[in-house]
């Protein structure tokens, strides 16, 4: 059996990607697997976990001669259930990748040039120290943000609390799933958490706004997906784009794009009129519903027919299908949620739903989470900052996350104070924000920008110092602590020792917290060190998860509500608030209330955008592994729009958007799966650094189009989706 061969069958197994989409092995892998059927060489399997998205899939590395041939799904971790997806498959793609960073690097030229020079890390580290210490004698440790994603931010959170800034900024807060977290927890005291604690496999019918799930790859979230299609639950999938969820859906409702909230608020209203909620449920845990109901009355099933192009009747039929199956429906409230800039209140909407069909916390709908926790350690205290978050003053819900663009602003404008640092980590910022052009303004103002990277992506080749972090597969980080049905905890752990000079992410904090003065906020000499006091003090044998990869703590699920497992709604007022006081104090709609978003002109489309199930934003363009699969984007577009242009399948275009910023010529993929006021792109495409042999000038970069966006006046969360194009044809593109 070759390797081809055995991770054809598996992918095929698993249903995660289609066969064909199988991953091949190199050679030197071929060789080594062959010599160890032969015998001749014996393999190793360490378990740890993906680092390919933050989905955290417990995974089996095997390594035969010091080499990673093969990550596996650890069958007894719940996020993945013995199989990982494609990209989790290619992580050796990245350990292996001929462009990692492989040494601490100093920039020599202006920013953004891109020359660099070789440095020692104490060089490198004095480097970032002396000027992190100089922006604090000058500003204050305010005037420094850090810009985090994954697990570096378990180190260089820390870090920068320890330093003394408060800001902090996420493109996963302000530019994903901010403003459903926000709409949640106003709605219902608490998120959905992640993995989202949608209980589809108990589904009878699930409805889906976007969630292109198979397209967006979430491991455990898939199979669940996949499970609950064999058994029947009835999909309802409302996408502009007939997604790979509409293919597997009894209803595909091709909304116009930016009309959800009209859709939904024509739902609560029908299930209100017709009396088809869960009277007992809204009586015991609810408030406001009167409020309510007077608020929705005006959106009938007419009046969203003209806003969502869809036909009256159907909407009807679904608020009824909703109702008769009522509580085992389950509304995914989705996760990128930064569409539209009234994202909060959507999400808030979709929140009302699920607590008229007393769905949230109820079996088929959204589970109960984990009640198990584990002790919190003793630390020593951050200082405490002696200037406000810049969220604060600006959105009172953001929370402590970060809205990325408003630190931004202050970068530009010194108001209200000024920011002259960004440590960032994890995060590939001329991607992820809206607006290049201020972030671009922002960066050439800054006195230091420090980057923490595994690949020189397009931020990290703007940055003053480099400091070349070691892949997932070589270190070891925080302990991943799964909140789901069952308290879980699982180990990240070298499966390899760090290749060239790159170094864990906690020893790069260690290192630069005793330059900055704050060693003692790291004081231990290992991480494992720290990961052994942690499991003791937790009563779990580090042994047994070394060689386990997770555990599961026993007793610890009990996921809907019962006579005896009442739950808990930490709103202020301790119930489900479908009237929210607390927005209303603050000057927004207690209810959600339906506005009309500008459309398209003759000859434009709205740009919407999402995922490729084999790869993760950008990070994973230049994977050699993922990049064979899906090297470029592509641009989709309704048939009927092409005949009319002129274009056929395959031809290359440039999209002009209303602002004049033209995008790297990208492929047209003319289809009927989709509507003809929109075109579609994965994000993460058209990468600006030529360190990047694979990815450089592939594919079109959707953020480059997204100069305008629209700011949810709540989160602070950016909506996305408020950008039109206009096609042009270009001459074929190599
Ligand atoms: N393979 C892979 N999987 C991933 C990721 C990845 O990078 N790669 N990223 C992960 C992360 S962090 C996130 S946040 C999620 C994101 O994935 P999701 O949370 O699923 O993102 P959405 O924006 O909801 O979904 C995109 C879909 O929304 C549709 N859409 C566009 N406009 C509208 C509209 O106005 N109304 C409706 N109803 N639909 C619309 C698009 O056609 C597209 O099918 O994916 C996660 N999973
Ligand atoms: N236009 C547009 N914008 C978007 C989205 C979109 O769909 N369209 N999606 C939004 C969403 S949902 C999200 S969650 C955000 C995500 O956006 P980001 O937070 O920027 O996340 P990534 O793109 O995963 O970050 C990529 C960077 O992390 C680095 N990296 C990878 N592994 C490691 C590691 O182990 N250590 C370190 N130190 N670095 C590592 C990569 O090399 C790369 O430079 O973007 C948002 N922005
Ligand atoms: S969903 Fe895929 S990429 Fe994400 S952690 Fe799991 S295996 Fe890795
Ligand atoms: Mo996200």
């Amino acid at each position: 059996m070759t390797t081809k061969c055995s991770r054809r069958s598996f992918l095929k197994a698993s249903g995660l990607v289609s066969a064909g989409l199988a991953i091949t092995s190199t050679l030197p892998d071929k060789f080594l697997l062959w010599a160890e059927e032969q015998g001749m060489l014996k393999a190793t399997y360490t378990p740890t976990f993906c680092e390919m998205c933050f989905w955290k899939c417990g995974a089996m590395a095997k390594v035969i001669n010091g080499r990673v041939v093969k990550l596996e799904g650890n069958p007894a971790h719940p996020g993945a259930r013995g199989k990982l997806c494609a990209r989790g498959n290619g992580g050796a793609g990245l350990l292996y990748d001929p462009d990692r960073l492989k040494t601490p690097l100093i920039n020599t030229g202006a920013r953004g040039e891109g020359k660099y020079k070789k440095a020692s890390w104490d060089e490198a580290l004095g480097f970032a120290a002396e000027r992190l210490n100089k922006i604090k004698q000058q500003y204050g440790p305010e005037s420094v943000a850090l810009f985090t994603h994954g697990t570096p931010t378990d180190h260089f959170l820390p870090l920068m609390w320890a330093y003394g800034t408060p800001n902090i900024g996420m493109p996963s807060f302000a530019q994903c799933r901010g403003p459903r977290d926000v709409g949640l927890e106003l709605t219902f005291g608490e998120g959905i958490g992640s993995p989202e604690r949608v209980d589809m496999v108990n589904s009878k019918v699930v409805v889906l706004f976007g969630s292109h799930l198979g397209e967006n790859m979430h491991n455990s979230q898939v199979q669940d997906f996949s499970e609950a299609v064999g058994r029947g639950a009835k999909f309802v999938v409302v996408d502009p784009r007939f997604s790979i969820a509409a293919g597997k859906a009894d209803t595909w409702l091709p909304i116009r794009p930016s009309t959800d909230m009209a859709l939904i608020l024509a739902w609560i209203n029908i299930i209100i009129k017709q009396g088809l909620y869960d009277r007992e449920y809204i009586g015991a845990y609810a408030n406001g519903f009167k409020e309510l109901a007077d608020a929705v009355s005006e959106y009938t099933p007419e009046w969203a027919e003209k806003e969502t192009d869809l036909p009256a009747a159907k909407i009807v039929e679904i608020a009824i299908l909703m109702g008769k199956n009522a509580p085992a429906v389950c509304i995914h409230p989705g996760r990128h949620s930064t569409w539209y800039g009234d994202d909060v209140q959507r999400t808030r909407a979709m929140g009302i739903l699920m607590a008229l069909l007393g769905s949230w916390g109820r079996q088929g709908g959204t589970y109960i989470g984990t009640k198990g926790s584990f002790p919190k350690g003793e630390s020593k205290p951050y200082p405490e900052p002696s200037k406000a978050a810049l969220n604060l003053g600006n959105y009172p819900f953001a929370g402590g996350e970060g809205v990325t663009q408003v630190i931004r602003t202050a970068t530009i404008t010194d108001q209200p104070y000024p920011i002259k640092g960004w440590f960032v980590s994890g995060t590939n910022l001329m991607k992820s924000i809206p607006n290049q052009k201020e972030t671009l303004e922002a960066i050439k103002k800054l006195d230091l920008l420090v980057a923490v990277d595994v690949m020189p992506f397009d931020t990290v080749m703007m940055a003053d110092v480099i400091f070349p972090e070691c892949t997932y597969l070589e270190r070891h980080d925080a302990l991943a602590v799964g909140k789901g049905k069952s308290l879980t905890v699982s180990l990240r752990q070298p499966v390899i020792e760090p290749m060239y000079e790159s170094k864990p992410g906690w020893w790069i904090a260690k290192e630069l917290g005793k330059r900055l003065g704050v060693g003692d906020y790291f004081p231990w000499n290992t991480y494992e060190e720290k990961l052994k006091s942690q499991c003791s003090s937790w009563g779990i044998s580090y042994e047994e998860l070394k060689t386990k990869g997770t555990i599961t703590i026993p007793d610890t699920s009990d996921p809907y509500i019962t006579a005896t497992n009442q739950p808990v709604f930490k709103t202020k007022s301790g119930k489900i608030e479908l009237y929210s006081s607390e927005l209303k104090e603050n000057g927004f709609d207690p209810v959600p209330r339906y506005t009309k978003h500008p459309e398209p002109a003759a000859g434009e489309f709205r740009l919407i955008y999402g995922r490729s199930p084999v790869h993760t934003f950008s990070r994973t363009t230049n994977n050699p592994e993922l990049h064979e699969l899906y090297p470029e984007n592509e641009i989709w577009v309704n048939a009927s729009k092409a005949r009319e242009m002129g274009l056929i399948n395959g031809n290359y275009v440039s999209l002009v958007n209303q602002d004049g910023v033209k995008s790297n010529p990208i492929k047209l993929k003319v289809t009927e799966r989709i509507r003809e006021d929109c075109v579609y792109m994965v994000h993460g495409f058209g990468t600006t650094s030529k360190e990047l042999k694979n990815a450089y000038g592939k594919g079109a970069d959707d953020q480059g189009l997204i100069t305008k966006y629209a700011v949810d006046p709540i989160c602070g969360g950016t909506g996305m989706r408020v950008n039109f194009v206009r096609l042009q044809k270009e001459v074929k593109h190599a």
